[in-house]
């Protein structure tokens, strides 16, 4: 589990979301940067200029599919989702009322 997790975003990002969606599924405790979107200041320490960008234990993560992907891979290091996961996630998923976001090859999740 990845433990210092800062999230650079803007609130209305849907790339943002999904990285967010993806946190919450999986109960990352995460720190939220509201980037300003014309000085996007908070980010200039990046060579990336958009958002979402993920520093996760001091390593800068870009791309919200890449972020998921690498995140997942953290995750489920064998590469397989465990079948309550399965059933998390359709339980979770069924709960909300917008429609669903394939998020990356292993997991949709909605928002
Ligand atoms: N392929 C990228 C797209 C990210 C993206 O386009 N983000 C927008 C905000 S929604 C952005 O930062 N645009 C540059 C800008 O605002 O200057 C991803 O999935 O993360």
């Amino acid at each position: 589990m990845p433990k210092d997790v800062v999230l650079y975003q803007y609130e209305a990002c849907p790339f943002c979301n999904k990285v967010k969606a993806f946190l919450d599924y999986y109960n990352i405790p995460y720190k939220v940067v509201e980037v300003n979107p014309i000085s996007k200041k908070e980010i200039k320490w990046s060579d990336y200029k958009k958002v979402p960008i993920l520093k996760v234990d001091g390593e800068q993560m870009v791309d919200s599919s890449d972020i998921v992907d690498k995140l997942f891979q953290r995750m489920h290091p064998d590469n397989s989702v465990p079948d309550s996961d399965e059933e998390t996630k359709m339980a979770w998923v069924g709960g909300q009322s917008l429609g669903a976001c394939f998020v990356s090859k292993h997991i949709s999740i909605s928002f």
